[in-house]
């Protein structure tokens, strides 16, 4: 084993997560992680290997290279081998990405019946069977047959003839794999059109749409809570108010979930809408599914309803956890923007938590978050184009929602108009038509005439426009 290879067994019990040591259930499980420039940090895994159901019994963890036989260096491996054999490990957790090919490397070292868990591999099993949506099952079954596929290859070629090994995409296990991920590819397509349709029905109804983003637990559904229309208690775990989505729209804590387990990643396992009213503006607020390092990046992709959400929205919201540390703020911030590629309207960074820290902190949360912001090339990542300036808020008391109500408001598209119309039966048609899409800012009524002014969604304002001159818009 070389040098630079440090191997520690999980000297301090106090460490392991509160659950694992409750849970008799909980299959035991050793973490594994490399870093080339640190000591790993294996806080945020072994969190997320509990909440996936395991209790972490130990762990081996090296500062060296990425070794490209088992990712970490033969003596680390072998580290892991005994220490999985005497703790009866169900598995070992790998920190980080495991090719194919290193996967059965790792696989061939240990017991026969301790399994090999990558991050992603992982992140799927977090998302267990606990999708609640159409949508979200077919996202995931996506996600999990593109994770498969390279590694069912993989296995093919290792059990197979020289013919087959050559050509692992002949075997029949791998054209039914192909042949699933293409289906659930079509029926994601069905779904996609479905939103598209409402968000354009949506918009035609005066509504703006903007939708909140960001990682895993950073607290998108509690803000999302706070900026609808029917909540007091920020905490209260409501539902959202409009469950005809066509993706069945729905919210955490769904069967199987305790109520107290907020901090589990995934919490929001499907996009879900509510009403909001801001600065005076009808809108439908949409919160998605958080990201998280090492998803593949396949899966990412395949979470189409979060993506389009994101990029279709007249205004998007994305969500930074402030009391990160800003190294974690920027790492955070930088990945969501990379995963959301481009957006069609303005992007807000909500600087959120912001009762958990100091002043100078935040300061240098929200500079972090310039920071990236001025280091994103707009042409490679076109969202960096989108940025505002970053809102400090607090869901928990309120801090800061004002200023950020007025943010999104000032960053919806706007158009007003003034005019002075006949009053009379078609007059009062048209403005009710108008009252009910929320573009009425201002009525005055002199005898025979009424002035109206009208301010909101640039379409659905020309639309009145036409309706009170007595165009009847093609609608009645
Ligand atoms: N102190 C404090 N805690 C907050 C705030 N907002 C959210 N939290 C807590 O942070 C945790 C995560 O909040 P969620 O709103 O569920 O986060 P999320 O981004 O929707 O998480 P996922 O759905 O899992 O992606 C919960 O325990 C919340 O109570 C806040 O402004 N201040
Ligand atoms: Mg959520």
């Amino acid at each position: 084993m070389s040098r630079d290879d440090a191997t520690t067994d999980d000297p301090d019990p106090d460490r392991r997560g509160g659950t694992e040591a409750d849970d008799p259930d909980a299959a035991p499980a050793v973490v594994a992680a490399r870093s080339s420039d640190a000591e790993p940090d294996t806080a945020e895994i072994r969190e997320l290997a509990a909440a996936a159901g395991y209790a972490v019994v130990g762990e081996v963890t090296q500062r060296r290279r990425e070794d490209p036989t088992y990712g970490l260096g033969r003596g680390g491996a072998e580290d892991l081998m005994r220490l999985a054999a005497e703790t009866d490990a169900a598995a070992v957790i790998y920190d980080g990405s495991l090719s194919p090919g290193q996967t059965f490397s790792v696989g061939d070292l240990l017991p026969t019946d301790t399994a090999v868990v990558d991050r992603p591999r992982l992140a799927l099993e977090l998302f267990g069977d606990a999708a609640d949506s159409r949508a979200a099952d077919l996202q995931l079954e996506l996600a999990r047959l593109r994770y498969e596929l390279p590694r069912l290859r993989e296995t093919v070629a290792r059990d197979s003839s020289e013919d087959v090994r050559l050509r692992p995409e002949g075997d029949g296990r791998v054209r039914d794999v192909e042949r699933r991920i293409e289906s659930a590819e079509h029926a994601l397509d069905r779904l996609a059109d479905d939103r598209e349709k409402r968000r354009a029905e949506r918009r035609e109804a005066g509504f703006d749409l903007v939708a909140l983003a960001g990682y895993a637990n950073a607290g998108k559904s509690t803000l999302a809570r706070r900026l609808a229309d029917d909540v007091d208690d920020p905490e209260g775990a409501d539902g959202p108010d409009d469950t005809d989505d066509p993706d069945g729209a729905s919210i955490a804590g769904g069967p199987g979930r305790s109520p107290s387990a907020g901090d589990r990643p995934f919490e929001t396992l499907s996009t879900a809408t509510r009403r909001a009213t801001l600065g005076g503006r009808r809108a439908v607020v949409t919160d998605t599914v958080g990201f998280l390092d090492g998803l593949p990046h396949e899966a990412i992709r395949s979470f189409r309803a979060t993506l389009d959400a994101v990029r279709r929205a007249d205004c998007a919201l994305l969500v930074v956890d402030a009391s990160e540390e800003p190294a974690t703020v920027r790492r955070k911030l930088r990945t969501s923007l990379s995963a959301i590629e481009a957006t069609d309207g303005p992007v807000i960074p909500v600087l959120t938590k912001v009762d958990r820290v100091g002043s100078n902190d935040l300061a240098a949360a929200a500079d972090a978050c310039e920071s990236v912001a001025d280091a994103l090339d707009a042409d490679e990542v076109p969202v960096a184009g989108s940025l505002r300036s970053p809102v400090p808020v607090s869901a928990r008391n309120g801090a800061g929602l004002g200023e950020l109500v007025d943010a999104v408001a000032d960053a919806l598209p706007t158009a007003t108009a003034a005019m002075t119309v006949p009053n009379g039966g078609d007059a009062q048609a048209a403005l009710s038509w108008a009252y009910d899409r929320g573009v009425v800012s201002g009525v005055e009524y002199a005898g025979e005439t009424v002035a109206v002014e009208l301010a909101g969604r640039p379409d659905v304002v020309a639309a009145a426009e036409r309706r009170l001159a007595g165009g009847d818009d093609g609608e009645s």
